[in-house]
């Protein structure tokens, strides 16, 4: 009989191949001595370090799934879905802005632009050496973002784009923005945008004071009547599938990601429970902390198992969009149970920057809310099984 792996119980490891498993192990290095100890500061002091894309570029964890004549890595999504794993492991605000980057911008440019828009943008996007946001939300559009107000009109030689984006990440220090738009040119048909930092009547606020994924940088996007040429317009999607089609990939990465951060729970709060005595015996030596430890391995066995079939099947090209939102939504909200749960068993310590566990929980409130909340998600399954839309 073979022994039980606390950390690897279905042997998530023989499922992967030797390509896999080295993305892995780059990104788990790389997370552990480079992200991890700059992390507490960062969160504390609401500060993201923007050479970390530099830094995630040159290990070519940017763009993991964008070909590499474009600066990608042409990587499978079960390797992208590692490296989401590996870096949320040490904060969801650091997998946000490799996410972001990677399915949220250099996605759509790849699968929707033109070489041109390809060429000018994929390499620099890759390296890191350009920052990218995707602006879909917007004030008084977040569930539900076929209400967006921002308008493209046209003019002779291209488009001026006016509205505001609300809660966007990367916005405040990107270069390239993804937007988008309702096209009055288009039938009022929503379009994909592509503008640059510095373009006349575009700004981009820092929104302050989050309590939630504080090392990851949020913003508005604020357009006053913004000028671009046809060359910025995505030329080949229409319509809400656009942002759509980006987001079924983010989110997939989430489903990874969050069990990254819910698995740095557990680990925590299994040596600690082990290492610290009360009534003359470990706390792991209790019924109820033992109840809590087999309840956090079961979910991650499962959330982790799940991602993998989702990844193979996009790799397959057999994705079905629902079961995004199923993994999306599971692994989020488990996730967010075991970080509070883990929380709860580190006691008072629990509190303390210093042991991580009630940083991850106060990621995961905003990760179980972005990317369509989990809520959102129980509608698009209730959707998909009853064929009635509740929205
Ligand atoms: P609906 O009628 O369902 O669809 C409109 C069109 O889109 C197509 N479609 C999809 N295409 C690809 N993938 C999917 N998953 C798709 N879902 C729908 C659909 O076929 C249709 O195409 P067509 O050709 O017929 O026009 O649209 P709806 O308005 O009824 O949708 C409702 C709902 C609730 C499902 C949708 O609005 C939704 O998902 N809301 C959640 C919004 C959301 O997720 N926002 C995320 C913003 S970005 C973000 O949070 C980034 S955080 C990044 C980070 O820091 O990590
Ligand atoms: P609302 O849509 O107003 O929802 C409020 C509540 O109502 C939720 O509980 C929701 O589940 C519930 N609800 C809504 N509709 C229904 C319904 N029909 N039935 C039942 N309940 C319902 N967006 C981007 O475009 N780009 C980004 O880069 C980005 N980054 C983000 C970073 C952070 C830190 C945060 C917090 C958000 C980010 N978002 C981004 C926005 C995010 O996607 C939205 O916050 C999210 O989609 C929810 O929209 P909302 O905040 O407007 O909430």
């Amino acid at each position: 009989i073979l022994p039980f792996d606390w950390a690897d119980p279905f042997d998530l490891d023989h499922q992967l191949t030797d390509e896999e498993r080295m993305v892995r192990d780059t990104a788990e290095a790389y997370a552990q001595d480079s992200l991890q100890p700059r992390v507490t500061e960062a969160y504390l002091n609401e500060n993201f370090d923007r050479e970390i894309l530099r830094e995630m570029g040159s290990l070519g964890l940017i763009g993991a799934t964008i070909p590499q004549e474009f600066g990608g890595a042409g990587l499978g999504y079960v390797s992208y879905g590692l490296i989401a794993r590996a870096v949320e492991r040490v904060d969801s605000g650091y997998r946000s802005a490799m996410s972001v980057q990677s399915s949220l911008v250099m996605h759509p440019i790849n699968a929707y632009g033109s070489d041109e828009q390809r060429r000018k943008y994929l390499p620099g996007l890759a390296s890191g050496e350009l920052v990218g946001c995707f602006g879909l939300t917007e004030p008084d559009a977040g569930s539900d973002p076929d209400g967006m107000r921002t308008k493209a009109v046209k003019t002779p030689d291209g488009y001026k784009l006016s509205g505001s984006k609300m809660w966007i990440t990367n916005s405040p220090i990107a270069d390239v923005f993804v937007v988008w738009a309702k096209s009055e040119a288009h039938g009022g048909a929503i379009r994909g945008f592509v503008l640059e930092k510095g373009m006349k009547g575009l700004t981009a606020p820092k929104i302050k004071e989050k309590l939630s994924l504080r090392a990851s940088i949020t913003g508005e996007i604020v357009m006053d009547e913004v000028e671009v040429g046809e060359d910025a317009l995505l030329p080949n999607v229409q319509g809400l599938k656009g942002p759509f089609g980006c987001l079924n990939r983010a989110r997939y990465g989430i489903g990874w990601g969050a069990m990254g951060a819910a698995e740095a729970c557990y680990a925590a709060a299994r040596q600690y429970t082990l290492d610290r005595k009360q009534f003359g015996r470990p706390l792991a030596a209790n019924q109820l902390v033992q109840l809590k430890l087999a309840n956090m391995v079961t979910e991650i066995s499962l959330g982790l198992q799940a991602a993998l079939r989702v990844g193979r099947r996009m790799e397959e090209g057999t994705m079905i969009p629902e079961t995004i939102s199923l993994i999306k939504r599971n692994n989020c909200g488990k996730a967010l149970d075991i970080a509070r749960i883990a929380r709860d068993m580190h006691g008072g310590n629990g509190i303390s920057a210093e042991f991580h566990v009630m940083r991850h929980s106060a990621n995961l409130e905003t990760v179980n809310t972005y990317e369509g909340t989990h809520d959102v998600h129980a509608l698009i399954l209730g959707r998909a099984i009853t064929g009635i839309p509740a929205f």
